[in-house]
Protein backbone atom coordinates (compact mmCIF):
# COMPACT_ATOMS: atom_id res chain seq x y z
CA UNK A 1 0.00 0.00 0.00
CA UNK A 2 0.85 3.98 -0.24
CA UNK A 3 1.20 6.35 2.19
CA UNK A 4 0.99 10.12 2.18
CA UNK A 5 3.30 11.69 4.57
CA UNK A 6 5.12 14.92 5.19
CA UNK A 7 8.35 15.74 7.44
CA UNK A 8 9.56 18.16 9.47
CA UNK A 9 7.89 21.48 9.49
CA UNK A 10 7.66 22.48 5.97
CA UNK A 11 5.41 19.97 4.29
CA UNK A 12 6.80 18.23 2.00
CA UNK A 13 4.54 15.76 0.42
CA UNK A 14 5.73 12.28 -0.26
CA UNK A 15 4.50 9.53 -1.57
CA UNK A 16 6.50 6.51 -0.43
CA UNK A 17 5.04 2.73 -0.30
CA UNK A 18 4.92 1.58 2.62
CA UNK A 19 3.53 -1.77 4.62
CA UNK A 20 0.49 -0.69 6.55
CA UNK A 21 -0.67 -2.06 9.59
CA UNK A 22 -4.05 -2.36 11.22
CA UNK A 23 -5.01 -2.40 14.64
CA UNK A 24 -8.99 -3.12 15.49
CA UNK A 25 -11.32 -4.08 17.82
CA UNK A 26 -12.86 -8.00 17.96
CA UNK A 27 -15.45 -9.87 19.13
CA UNK A 28 -14.03 -9.37 23.00
CA UNK A 29 -14.23 -5.72 22.66
CA UNK A 30 -17.60 -5.10 20.78
CA UNK A 31 -19.21 -7.63 23.51
CA UNK A 32 -17.46 -5.50 25.93
CA UNK A 33 -19.08 -2.36 25.02
CA UNK A 34 -22.60 -3.35 24.61
CA UNK A 35 -21.99 -4.51 28.49
CA UNK A 36 -21.20 -1.12 29.87
CA UNK A 37 -23.46 0.51 27.83
CA UNK A 38 -26.42 -2.09 29.49
CA UNK A 39 -25.06 -0.54 32.92
CA UNK A 40 -24.46 2.54 32.55
CA UNK A 41 -28.26 2.82 31.30
CA UNK A 42 -29.14 0.53 34.52
CA UNK A 43 -26.87 2.88 36.82
CA UNK A 44 -28.89 5.97 35.18
CA UNK A 45 -32.45 4.70 35.97
CA UNK A 46 -30.97 3.60 39.64
CA UNK A 47 -29.74 7.05 40.22
CA UNK A 48 -33.70 8.52 38.81
CA UNK A 49 -35.06 6.73 41.23
CA UNK A 50 -32.82 7.80 44.09
CA UNK A 51 -33.98 11.23 43.40
CA UNK A 52 -37.97 10.44 43.29
CA UNK A 53 -38.75 11.15 46.55
CA UNK A 54 -36.54 14.18 47.00
CA UNK A 55 -37.58 17.97 46.17
CA UNK A 56 -36.00 19.18 42.90
CA UNK A 57 -33.92 21.83 45.50
CA UNK A 58 -32.14 19.05 47.06
CA UNK A 59 -31.70 17.18 44.10
CA UNK A 60 -28.21 19.19 42.40
CA UNK A 61 -25.77 15.96 43.20
CA UNK A 62 -28.73 13.30 41.85
CA UNK A 63 -28.89 15.40 38.85
CA UNK A 64 -25.31 15.74 38.40
CA UNK A 65 -24.64 11.91 38.82
CA UNK A 66 -27.36 10.91 37.02
CA UNK A 67 -26.37 13.27 33.78
CA UNK A 68 -22.80 11.62 33.92
CA UNK A 69 -24.15 8.00 33.45
CA UNK A 70 -26.21 9.17 30.59
CA UNK A 71 -23.56 10.71 28.87
CA UNK A 72 -21.87 7.68 29.16
CA UNK A 73 -24.81 5.30 27.96
CA UNK A 74 -24.79 7.44 24.99
CA UNK A 75 -20.92 7.38 24.24
CA UNK A 76 -20.86 3.79 24.77
CA UNK A 77 -23.95 3.31 22.54
CA UNK A 78 -22.17 5.14 19.88
CA UNK A 79 -18.86 3.34 20.15
CA UNK A 80 -20.63 -0.11 20.52
CA UNK A 81 -22.71 0.57 17.50
CA UNK A 82 -19.47 0.93 15.54
CA UNK A 83 -20.02 5.12 15.38
CA UNK A 84 -17.51 7.10 16.69
CA UNK A 85 -14.41 5.55 15.78
CA UNK A 86 -12.13 5.72 12.76
CA UNK A 87 -8.03 5.14 12.11
CA UNK A 88 -5.10 7.29 13.52
CA UNK A 89 -2.23 5.97 11.29
CA UNK A 90 1.47 7.17 11.94
CA UNK A 91 4.26 6.31 9.53
CA UNK A 92 7.75 5.34 11.34
CA UNK A 93 10.94 4.43 10.62
CA UNK A 94 12.14 0.35 10.67
CA UNK A 95 15.98 1.02 10.97
CA UNK A 96 15.95 -2.58 12.15
CA UNK A 97 14.79 -5.15 9.83
CA UNK A 98 15.36 -3.52 6.15
CA UNK A 99 18.55 -2.54 4.71
CA UNK A 100 18.29 -0.07 3.35
CA UNK A 101 15.55 2.55 6.20
CA UNK A 102 12.20 1.45 5.23
CA UNK A 103 8.88 3.44 6.52
CA UNK A 104 5.91 1.65 8.27
CA UNK A 105 2.56 2.32 9.11
CA UNK A 106 0.25 1.72 11.66
CA UNK A 107 -2.78 2.11 11.58
CA UNK A 108 -5.12 1.97 15.46
CA UNK A 109 -8.27 1.89 15.97
CA UNK A 110 -9.45 5.40 17.74
CA UNK A 111 -12.83 5.21 19.49
CA UNK A 112 -13.46 9.47 19.82
CA UNK A 113 -16.67 9.00 21.47
CA UNK A 114 -14.62 8.22 24.58
CA UNK A 115 -12.94 11.78 24.81
CA UNK A 116 -16.19 13.66 23.83
CA UNK A 117 -17.53 11.69 27.20
CA UNK A 118 -14.49 12.51 29.24
CA UNK A 119 -15.25 16.14 28.24
CA UNK A 120 -18.58 16.37 29.71
CA UNK A 121 -18.50 13.82 32.36
CA UNK A 122 -14.94 14.09 33.82
CA UNK A 123 -16.22 18.63 34.87
CA UNK A 124 -19.34 16.93 35.72
CA UNK A 125 -18.00 14.42 37.91
CA UNK A 126 -15.61 17.49 39.57
CA UNK A 127 -18.39 19.29 39.72
CA UNK A 128 -19.89 16.37 42.23
CA UNK A 129 -16.89 17.11 44.12
CA UNK A 130 -16.87 20.71 44.66
CA UNK A 131 -20.52 20.86 45.22
CA UNK A 132 -19.89 18.23 48.12
CA UNK A 133 -17.11 20.28 49.49
CA UNK A 134 -18.41 23.35 49.31
CA UNK A 135 -15.41 25.02 47.07
CA UNK A 136 -16.42 28.54 45.41
CA UNK A 137 -17.69 28.91 42.05
CA UNK A 138 -14.22 30.65 40.93
CA UNK A 139 -12.09 27.54 41.65
CA UNK A 140 -14.97 25.53 40.65
CA UNK A 141 -14.59 26.74 37.40
CA UNK A 142 -10.94 27.09 37.02
CA UNK A 143 -10.69 23.17 37.66
CA UNK A 144 -13.62 22.41 35.25
CA UNK A 145 -11.79 24.36 32.14
CA UNK A 146 -8.28 22.75 32.88
CA UNK A 147 -10.34 19.18 32.73
CA UNK A 148 -11.90 19.98 29.39
CA UNK A 149 -8.37 21.21 28.14
CA UNK A 150 -6.80 17.61 29.59
CA UNK A 151 -9.53 15.64 27.64
CA UNK A 152 -9.39 17.22 23.98
CA UNK A 153 -5.30 17.34 24.76
CA UNK A 154 -6.42 13.38 24.75
CA UNK A 155 -8.25 13.36 21.85
CA UNK A 156 -5.50 15.32 19.61
CA UNK A 157 -2.42 13.12 20.79
CA UNK A 158 -4.80 9.90 19.59
CA UNK A 159 -5.27 11.66 16.03
CA UNK A 160 -1.49 13.08 16.41
CA UNK A 161 0.56 11.83 13.31
CA UNK A 162 3.68 12.62 14.35
CA UNK A 163 5.76 11.98 17.72
CA UNK A 164 5.78 15.82 18.37
CA UNK A 165 2.01 16.21 18.17
CA UNK A 166 1.21 12.91 20.11
CA UNK A 167 3.14 13.24 23.04
CA UNK A 168 3.45 17.17 22.97
CA UNK A 169 -0.59 17.06 23.30
CA UNK A 170 -0.03 14.12 25.74
CA UNK A 171 2.41 15.86 28.23
CA UNK A 172 -0.40 19.10 27.84
CA UNK A 173 -2.80 16.65 29.12
CA UNK A 174 -0.95 15.62 32.10
CA UNK A 175 -0.08 19.52 33.37
CA UNK A 176 -3.96 20.22 33.05
CA UNK A 177 -4.12 16.67 35.07
CA UNK A 178 -1.96 18.27 37.41
CA UNK A 179 -4.14 21.31 37.73
CA UNK A 180 -6.83 19.69 38.57
CA UNK A 181 -6.06 17.82 41.32
CA UNK A 182 -3.96 20.36 43.16
CA UNK A 183 -7.12 22.86 42.59
CA UNK A 184 -9.30 20.11 43.64
CA UNK A 185 -7.30 19.13 46.83
CA UNK A 186 -6.32 22.33 47.89
CA UNK A 187 -9.59 24.02 47.69
CA UNK A 188 -11.86 20.94 48.92
CA UNK A 189 -9.70 20.53 51.16
CA UNK A 190 -10.40 24.19 52.79
CA UNK A 191 -13.59 24.52 52.34
CA UNK A 192 -15.02 21.29 53.40
CA UNK A 193 -13.67 22.20 56.55
CA UNK A 194 -16.26 24.16 57.21
CA UNK A 195 -18.64 21.39 56.89
CA UNK A 196 -19.12 18.56 59.95
CA UNK A 197 -16.71 15.88 60.09
CA UNK A 198 -18.59 13.63 58.54
CA UNK A 199 -18.43 15.44 54.92
CA UNK A 200 -15.03 15.71 55.75
CA UNK A 201 -14.55 11.98 55.60
CA UNK A 202 -16.44 11.73 53.17
CA UNK A 203 -14.98 13.94 50.50
CA UNK A 204 -11.66 13.15 51.84
CA UNK A 205 -12.18 9.41 50.64
CA UNK A 206 -14.08 10.03 47.68
CA UNK A 207 -11.07 12.48 46.73
CA UNK A 208 -8.58 10.03 47.40
CA UNK A 209 -10.33 6.93 45.79
CA UNK A 210 -10.77 9.68 42.23
CA UNK A 211 -7.32 10.63 42.58
CA UNK A 212 -5.71 6.91 42.11
CA UNK A 213 -8.45 5.90 39.60
CA UNK A 214 -8.31 9.13 37.44
CA UNK A 215 -4.35 8.68 37.12
CA UNK A 216 -4.83 5.04 35.62
CA UNK A 217 -6.00 7.16 32.55
CA UNK A 218 -3.46 8.39 31.68
CA UNK A 219 -0.78 5.48 31.98
CA UNK A 220 -3.21 3.41 30.07
CA UNK A 221 -3.46 5.56 27.33
CA UNK A 222 0.59 5.18 27.17
CA UNK A 223 1.06 2.17 27.37
CA UNK A 224 -2.18 1.28 24.87
CA UNK A 225 -2.72 4.57 22.82
CA UNK A 226 0.57 5.89 22.97
CA UNK A 227 2.45 3.41 23.01
CA UNK A 228 0.52 1.28 20.88
CA UNK A 229 1.61 -1.72 23.69
CA UNK A 230 -1.69 -3.00 23.86
CA UNK A 231 -4.34 -4.66 21.43
CA UNK A 232 -7.42 -2.77 20.78
CA UNK A 233 -9.42 -5.13 22.75
CA UNK A 234 -7.34 -4.91 26.21
CA UNK A 235 -7.94 -1.16 25.73
CA UNK A 236 -11.46 -1.46 25.71
CA UNK A 237 -11.70 -3.77 28.66
CA UNK A 238 -8.98 -2.01 30.64
CA UNK A 239 -11.38 1.57 30.01
CA UNK A 240 -14.31 -0.62 30.81
CA UNK A 241 -13.58 -1.29 33.88
CA UNK A 242 -12.42 1.90 35.04
CA UNK A 243 -15.61 3.62 33.86
CA UNK A 244 -17.48 1.78 35.90
CA UNK A 245 -15.88 2.29 38.62
CA UNK A 246 -15.30 5.97 38.03
CA UNK A 247 -18.96 6.73 37.23
CA UNK A 248 -21.64 4.21 38.53
CA UNK A 249 -19.74 2.84 41.70
CA UNK A 250 -18.65 6.57 42.51
CA UNK A 251 -22.02 7.68 42.01
CA UNK A 252 -22.93 5.28 44.00
CA UNK A 253 -21.12 5.99 46.74
CA UNK A 254 -21.69 9.62 46.76
CA UNK A 255 -25.55 9.72 46.61
CA UNK A 256 -26.13 6.88 49.25
CA UNK A 257 -23.93 8.88 51.58
CA UNK A 258 -25.39 12.15 50.60
CA UNK A 259 -28.92 10.94 51.77
CA UNK A 260 -26.87 9.13 55.18
CA UNK A 261 -25.13 12.34 56.26
CA UNK A 262 -27.43 15.74 56.61
CA UNK A 263 -23.91 17.78 56.21
CA UNK A 264 -23.84 17.00 52.76
CA UNK A 265 -26.66 19.51 51.93
CA UNK A 266 -25.15 21.11 48.48
CA UNK A 267 -26.02 24.94 49.18
CA UNK A 268 -25.58 27.12 46.13
CA UNK A 269 -27.62 30.04 46.91
CA UNK A 270 -30.68 30.88 44.83
CA UNK A 271 -29.01 29.77 41.88
CA UNK A 272 -30.05 26.22 41.93
CA UNK A 273 -32.98 26.36 44.90
CA UNK A 274 -34.33 29.58 43.97
CA UNK A 275 -33.81 30.52 47.94
C1 LIG B 1 -5.58 11.61 28.96
C2 LIG B 1 -4.38 11.83 28.04
C3 LIG B 1 -3.73 13.13 28.25
C4 LIG B 1 -3.19 13.22 29.66
C5 LIG B 1 -4.19 12.83 30.69
C6 LIG B 1 -5.32 12.11 30.39
C7 LIG B 1 -6.26 11.86 31.49
C8 LIG B 1 -7.47 11.33 31.44
C9 LIG B 1 -8.36 11.14 32.56
C10 LIG B 1 -9.55 10.58 32.28
C11 LIG B 1 -10.56 10.28 33.21
C12 LIG B 1 -11.68 9.72 32.80
C13 LIG B 1 -12.77 9.34 33.62
C14 LIG B 1 -13.82 8.79 33.02
C15 LIG B 1 -15.00 8.41 33.70
O1 LIG B 1 -15.68 7.52 33.35
C16 LIG B 1 -6.77 12.34 28.35
C17 LIG B 1 -5.82 10.13 28.95
C18 LIG B 1 -3.89 13.28 32.08
C19 LIG B 1 -7.96 11.54 33.93
C20 LIG B 1 -12.75 9.55 35.08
Amino acid sequence: STATFTSGPGPIPTVIPTPTQYEVSGETGHRTLWTVFALMVLSSGVFSILSWNIPVSKRLLHVVTTLITITASLSYFAMASGHATSFSCTTARDHHKHVPDQYYTECRQVFWARYVDWAITTPLLLLDLCLLAGVDGAHTLMAIVADIIMALSGLFAAYGTTATQRWGWYAIGCISYLFVIWHVALHGARAVQAKGQGVSRLFGSLALFTFLLWTAYPIVWGIADGAHKTTVDTEIIIYAVLDLLAKPFFGLWLLFSHRAIADTAVDVGGWWSNG
